[in-house]
């Protein structure tokens, strides 16, 4: 039988602040702004609200570079601002998660401002510097060839002390020299202000980069069209990285707060298990990167790939039985901020079915085994953004400078167009777009033209209209975590088993506890399918769920387009 826990029995709904809801008319979301839609968001039937950074920051990575752990940016509010944030959630009975991002710090923190200022100060060991490599005819590089997530070279070079500090994303986020035991002790002392204050726990930025190989190997080239190179192999699962975390898990326990992990480049489970087997207490559980890295090309996610249903079943298969013959625990997402809308990207936002394709996706995720995270906006099942729109519509300095880097590399009209249809299918971009609230200007997230533009499809899609229709996508997200909690033995805790493996377009799946079974049917397919029911719920149980108006169960059943059901037997 599987271990409880109060988080294995909670879902979690992410708000990212700049786009959630503009208090006070600066075009800018902000906490006040979170605070007036508690109502909104606790009626949702979620357990845990887990907000994106909104620490002092210089915004060049919406807040994923900070400068002050214990202050609040300016334009989202202040430390009181979040209180009243944290007690409005825990007046409802939710708990309030906030982000860590520890792996690197902003350029413009004190830490990092003394850094860089002298070789002598006390701070220069705590971030990554490296002397000079020099090639033949004398020319300086980088100490490796590492590539940066948002492109470029991974190490940035100070003229001043001749070295170079390493930076995984933009050269305004320099990583923390984790080695260094008084940055171990920084970041500890970060997570007691903030557990101190009455948070609930963390959802922890690229937690595995956290331990370097110490050597800095060159990369092996994956890509011989780029100067730089993908050097992941030496900081996912770095040597110290289950040390560290298990530091982190001592202060975790001690509060008995709730943790994710974010784990990019780790296709291993045995690595994954050290950090969320039950006994080991590390973290509750971390977010798995092989759902969303599905549609990446060969050289990235701006180059498109085509994925087959069999695929996302074997990868569905892998973690949900891998979880539970090792007693760990999935965390079970299809989009956050740094991923497209999921109803665009995995089913379908063509009007005449984006309502039932939405519901579909969440019946598909929302019976899983593993804590479910719904991002603004999914539960009303909101798209990706125009495929009319310009360049100069985003915003993301990820999907910007690749766009630019290509057209400086003199990337033709036809190449930059095809990226650009790239974006519009997976930027973070898609994700960013102020929240739908309702029909008015600026689909009431502002009173004036937002940071971001608003996308153009919220006259319809918009929560006012959507949260008292019990027909609405946010009705079905609403019955998705009302049965989870009243089936609790089944769905939280139950076994799960895959049907119909090769089935390219239904995506079928048991659930079982003791006598207890429910059957979960999805239709990928936007056209209709012929199943077959397994002969043991020809007519033996009930509807818990549908998208459509079925009530029964036969032998053979025809699925209409992303028809999803859930049947239950006791
Ligand atoms: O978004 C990605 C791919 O498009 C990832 O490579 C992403 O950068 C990676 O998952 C790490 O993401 C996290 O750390 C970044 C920040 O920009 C992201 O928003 C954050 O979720 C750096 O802090
Ligand atoms: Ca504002």
């Amino acid at each position: 039988p599987v271990n409880r826990a109060w988080w294995k029995e909670s879902n979690v709904y992410q708000i990212y602040p700049a786009s959630f809801k503009d208090s006070n008319g600066d075009g800018i979301g902000d906490i006040p702004g979170i605070v007036s839609e508690l109502d909104y968001i606790a009626g949702l039937g979620v357990d845990i609200v887990w907000l994106c950074p909104c620490y002092k920051s210089p915004q060049v990575d919406m807040g994923y570079d900070i400068s002050d752990y214990k202050d609040i940016y300016e334009k989202y509010g202040t430390l009181s601002d979040i209180d009243e944030l944290a007690s409005g959630l825990h007046k409802r009975g939710l708990k309030f998660v906030m982000d860590l991002v520890v792996n690197h710090t902003s350029d413009q923190h004190a830490w990092f401002q003394s850094a860089i200022s002298s070789k002598d100060s006390e701070y220069r060991d705590w971030y990554i510097w490296k002397k000079p490599k020099y090639d033949s005819d004398g020319t300086r590089l980088p100490p490796n060839n590492w590539l940066s997530f948002f492109g470029g070279s991974a190490w940035e070079y100070d003229a001043e002390s001749d070295e170079y500090y390493l930076h995984l994303f933009a050269k305004e986020q320099p990583d923390l020299n984790w080695e260094n035991p008084r940055v171990r002790a920084a970041v500890h002392d970060i997570m007691r202000f903030w557990l101190d204050r009455g948070v609930d726990g963390f959802r922890m930025d690229v937690i595995n980069f956290i331990s370097k190989d110490p050597a800095m190997p060159h990369a092996p080239i994956t890509n011989p069209s780029s100067k730089y190179q993908r050097g992941d192999m030496y900081f996912s699962t770095g040597p110290r990285l289950h040390e560290y975390l298990q530091e982190l898990g001592q202060i975790l326990k001690e509060y008995d707060a709730f943790s994710v992990g974010e784990m990019p480049c780790v296709f291993d489970p045995s690595e994954i298990i050290k950090a969320v087997g039950f006994s080991r207490k590390e973290l509750s559980m971390i977010f798995q990167f092989e759902i969303v890295d599905l549609d990446h090309g060969s050289t990235g996610k701006y180059t498109p790939r085509s994925w087959a249903l069999t695929e996302l079943k074997k990868i569905v298969n892998k973690w949900q039985t891998f979880m539970e013959m090792n007693d760990g625990w999935n965390a079970l997402y299809l989009e956050n901020h740094d991923q497209a809308r999921s109803v665009s990207r995995f089913a379908s936002d063509a009007p005449a079915v984006r309502k039932v394709a939405a519901k579909m996706l969440a019946t598909f995720l929302g019976f899983q085994s593993g804590t479910i995270f719904v991002y603004e906006g999914q539960e009303l099942g909101l798209a990706n953004v125009p495929t009319a729109w310009g360049v100069d519509k985003y915003r993301d300095l990820e999907s910007l400078n690749n766009y630019y880097e290509n057209a400086a590399a003199g990337a033709s009209k036809e190449e930059l167009d095809s990226i650009l249809a790239e974006m519009q299918k997976k930027a973070r971009d898609n994700a960013r777009v102020p929240m739908q609230w309702d029909s008015s200007d600026n689909a009431g997230f502002s009173t004036v033209t937002p940071w971001m533009d608003v996308n153009e499809d919220y006259k319809e899609w918009n929560a006012r209209s959507q949260e008292n229709d019990p027909s609405s996508v946010y009705a079905h997200w609403q019955s998705v975590f009302g049965l989870r909690r009243e089936f609790k033995d089944v769905f939280v805790y139950g076994k799960f088993i895959l049907l119909d493996p090769l089935n390219e377009s239904v995506f079928a799946y048991k659930r079982v506890y003791e006598s207890t079974e429910a059957l979960i049917v999805t239709s990928f397919k936007d056209s209709e399918v012929k199943w077959t029911v397994p002969s043991e719920y020809v007519n033996a149980g009930k509807m818990l769920l549908t998208n459509y108006d079925r009530r029964e169960l036969t032998g053979e059943i025809v699925l209409r387009p992303f028809e999803a059901l859930v049947w239950l037997v006791q």
